[in-house]
């Protein structure tokens, strides 16, 4: 099983989102825009195991400091052609992923040393008209609150994240 943790977006983050995305398509934008239920803010990558509670267990021992991240800025990343809404001042997300990573590390889990990168991806694969200039995004304020592992899979050929365990800050829920 693929698994991630994750920071999920509240509702009206989501909402705000899809709007943006109707707007860069009224603009002509394409792309393969994240579906509204998998938006989310990646903490760690765990990648295949063979079963998620010992992650879980791990995840267990982080305690977030509630707090909002305010996403206020586009960034492109990467060889796909990502488009990602992105933190000017990451602290308090970047201190979470911190703590999950070396939760996971004391667990024994083996993650990859990739540069932490807080971002809510929009689009894979973004393909803008010619000359088109991206209006600016939303203020999203994301809640740093609620730790959850996510399961990657792609029932019926779609990319679903499936929660399989959250986390509130001072709670634990099997
Ligand atoms: O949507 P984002 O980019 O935040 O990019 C992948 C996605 O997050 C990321 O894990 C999330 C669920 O798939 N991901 C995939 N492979 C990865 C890897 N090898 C990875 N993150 C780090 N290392």
């Amino acid at each position: 099983m693929r698994l991630f943790v994750a920071l999920p977006l509240d509702e009206a983050g989501i909402r705000d989102l899809v709007r943006y995305r109707q707007k860069l398509e009224r603009l002509g934008v394409r792309g393969n825009f994240t579906r509204p239920e998998n938006l989310h803010i990646t903490l760690a990558f765990l990648g295949e195991q063979p079963e998620w509670k010992t992650a879980a267990e791990a995840l267990d021992t982080v305690e977030a400091v509630p707090g909002l991240l305010r996403l206020d800025r586009l960034d492109s990343f990467g060889k796909g052609g990502i488009l990602g809404i992105c933190p000017t001042e990451d602290t308090p997300v970047r201190t979470l992923a911190a703590d999950v990573e070396k939760a996971l590390r004391t667990a024994g889990f083996s993650l990859e040393k990739r540069r932490f990168r807080a971002h809510v991806t929009l689009c894979r694969e973004l393909k803008a008209p010619q000359g088109c200039v991206l209006p600016p995004p939303p203020a999203v304020e994301v809640p740093v609150e609620e730790i959850v592992l996510f399961l990657s899979h792609r029932p019926k050929g779609q990319l679903t994240y499936t929660p399989l365990w959250r986390k509130k800050p001072g709670a634990s829920e099997p």
